[in-house]
């Protein structure tokens, strides 16, 4: 598996756009590894969500991770799920979707990201790096200098940087450990500039 350098992931409370738009939007901007978070729908609205993304992306290159939910990402045939630390352990994950599928987790300190990697899971994010208004009750920042020592702490293993990254500082997460940066805000903020937001940054790279 290949991770993006930058890796999208979709928020309807902030853009007040379904999943689907949202990822029309992205795979407009070129993204072809999108994450579906939803932290507000029922289950069932969350799959009905999730279906309708994997029947537009059905046939194509574009792989989609679920936020959060193995029931959901086996129910819709999803590429894979990401998990946080109070959600399914990664290695039951990894029982119930099987060998191919991708499996991300989340990490908040280096101790964390310590453990994670011997999980079997496909990559392991770190964060947030810097101050977010997305996430509720987000832990400490870490900072570069955190993230710089997860790097060094877990050797080569895929590591996602996620937290306040934007045009302005997304180089230098990059530069100092992230393989990949998720961004939620400064991609989908305004919701009008979605694909084009999404270019911006890929076009730095
Ligand atoms: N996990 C740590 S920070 C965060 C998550 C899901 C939110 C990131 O959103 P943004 O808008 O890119 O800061
Ligand atoms: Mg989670």
């Amino acid at each position: 598996m290949e991770l993006p350098k930058i890796y999208p992931i979709t928020d309807v409370s902030i853009t007040k756009l379904s999943h689907l738009e949202q990822v029309k939007q992205l795979i407009h901007g070129g993204a072809r590894f999108i994450q579906l978070r939803e932290k507000y729908s029922s289950p069932k609205e969350f799959y009905e969500a999730a279906k309708a993304v994997m029947d537009f992306v059905r046939n194509t290159n574009v792989k989609i991770i679920i936020n959060d939910r193995v029931d959901i990402a086996l129910a819709v045939k999803a590429d894979g799920v990401h998990l946080g630390q109070d959600d399914l352990p990664p290695i039951y994950a990894r029982e119930i979707l099987g060998k191919e599928a991708i499996i991300g987790f989340s990490t908040h300190s280096v101790a964390q990201a310590v453990e994670a990697v011997k999980f079997p899971i496909n990559y392991a994010a770190i964060g947030p790096i810097f101050d977010t208004t997305t996430k509720e009750n987000p832990d400490a920042t870490i900072g570069i200098e955190g993230l710089k020592t997860v790097r060094q702490a877990i050797g080569d293993f895929p590591l996602v940087a996620i937290g306040g990254i934007d045009f302005e500082n997304f180089s230098s997460v990059l530069e100092n450990g992230a393989d990949s940066a998720a961004i939620i805000s400064a991609i989908l903020k305004p919701s009008h500039r979605i694909s084009e937001n999404f270019g911006i940054f890929v076009k730095q790279l």
